[in-house]
């Protein structure tokens, strides 16, 4: 590990250069159509640079708006239409406080009109929250996956200290709550220990549920839940909480591995477009007679896509998190439309969709389930994505500068000192995995 150590430090200069090649602003966005307008969050790397909210010209590539007062980590953004934009990051505004033993910031909801850059609302929400949408009438609904109790209270106790919240406030780690910003009160709440065991995903004292989207789909009367650890998407009824229907079981890898932002594409058939993360796929399922078909799979090249969605045009727009960009590809799997986003991209809308448009299933496309497969990767490509995935899990400790070639360079002069430091390694692995 000394011998990366000696290697990353040599090239602080160009580090350093690209770390402070961007400052935090908030900008106004231009007059570009709604329909050529992409919203893209990025969550940044752990050296602090490259997380933000960026608006894209689709036609020209540019940036037309961006918000990167956030140390890192943006999640969920989402366009509400007329500019407005509901978004979920860490802030800069708070020094950060120590949640067990790790730094942890006052996380906010923010609701603005990119247009005229009013804040029309912004909250504080727990530590880590990957996904908020807003369901009318001041009311939001928020994907709480902040760990076990104790870094919950630790949150609670610091946020009241600091005014954040209302001292009446209550919630439970690994929540789903609704928040009503105008009463500034928790309204209706699903908590997953009340309907899996404690050590079900990675264990109620760790990360449980990870959980990273939630939906209110059904007219209302249901909720979408993607807890990434348990391996599936979960539909429960709001009034009753009873799970309706769940895609996927825990370390079943063959239908989804750890996955991120499904979207319900029909209610009946259930069908669901989701990015299958730890299998770098995207994929889409229809239930008939009690059982799930996939219908439709993208994987090509992609590197631990994260989101999702299908537009009325019959395309999918994906998050390829790993290969920094975000595409749009047609039902046989050809890219129509590339942006390339440097620092992890998380989730992508196209402004005048609103968010997470539910465009037509497989089924309506192709008029059956009939699923063809755009799957093509040769053992040449194979084993460049081994390269690529473990230089992928490395980067989110190492600085941005250092691509798959510079990587291999470091390796190469590892070993031309001695050896390589297995013991080094391990800890680049283990610290990048922790990071996300
Ligand atoms: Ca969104
Ligand atoms: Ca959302
Ligand atoms: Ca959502
Ligand atoms: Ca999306």
């Amino acid at each position: 590990m000394v011998l990366v150590g000696i290697l990353i430090v040599s090239f602080f200069p160009v580090a350093n250069a690209a770390l402070t090649a961007e400052s935090a602003v908030q900008s106004t966005e231009s007059s570009v159509p709604p329909n050529q307008t992409l919203l893209v969050s990025t969550q940044g790397a752990s050296v602090e640079f490259g997380a933000g909210i960026f608006s894209f010209n689709r036609s020209s590539d540019r940036i037309i708006w961006k918000w990167t007062d956030c140390p890192n980590k943006c999640f969920d953004v989402d366009p509400l239409g007329d500019g407005e934009t509901l978004f979920v990051s860490k802030t800069g505004e708070k020094k950060p406080f120590q949640i067990n033993g790790s730094d942890s910031y006052n996380w906010k909801a923010t609701h603005l009109n990119r247009s005229t850059g009013e804040i029309y609302r912004q909250f504080s929400v727990p530590p880590e929250t990957h996904d908020i949408d807003y369901l009318g009438d001041g009311r939001y609904i928020v994907a709480n996956k902040i760990l076990h109790d104790s870094a919950e209270q630790a949150w609670l106790r610091e946020a009241k200290r600091q005014g954040w919240i209302n001292e009446s406030r209550e919630t439970h780690s690994h929540l789903v709550y609704i928040y009503n910003a105008t009463s500034d009160e928790i309204v209706w709440e699903y908590r997953f220990v009340d309907h899996f065991p404690k050590n079900a995903g990675d264990g109620y004292a760790n990360d449980y549920t990870h959980l990273n989207d939630v939906d209110v789909v059904d007219n209302g009367s249901a909720v979408l839940l993607s807890p990434r650890e348990f391996d599936r998407v979960v539909l429960i009824d709001k009034e009753t909480k009873e799970t309706r229907w769940t895609l996927g079981a825990e370390d079943e890898y063959s239908t989804l591995h750890e996955q991120h932002n499904p979207v319900l594409l029909s209610n009946s058939p259930p069908t669901v477009l989701v990015a299958d993360s730890g299998n770098d796929r995207i994929v889409e399922y229809t239930r008939r007679n009690g059982s799930w078909k996939q219908t439709w799979i993208y994987k090509n090249e992609l590197r631990w896509p994260r989101d999702a969605d299908r537009l009325p045009s019959g395309n999918t727009l994906i998050v390829d998190t790993g290969n920094d960009r975000v595409i749009e590809v047609t039902p046989d799997g050809e890219i129509v439309n590339t942006t390339e986003i440097a620092q992890a991209p998380y989730d992508a809308e196209i402004a005048g969709l609103g968010d997470e448009p539910q465009g037509p299933p497989m089924y309506e496309i192709r008029g059956s389930d009939t699923n063809t497969s755009t799957e093509q990767v040769s053992s040449v490509e194979s084993l460049q994505r081994v390269w690529l995935d473990y230089h992928f899990t490395a980067s989110w400790i190492l600085p941005t500068w250092v691509d798959p070639i510079a990587f291999g360079s470091m390796h190469f002069s590892i070993l031309s000192f001695g050896g390589l430091s297995s013991c080094g390694l391990d800890t680049i692995w283990r610290s990048s995995v922790l990071y996300r």
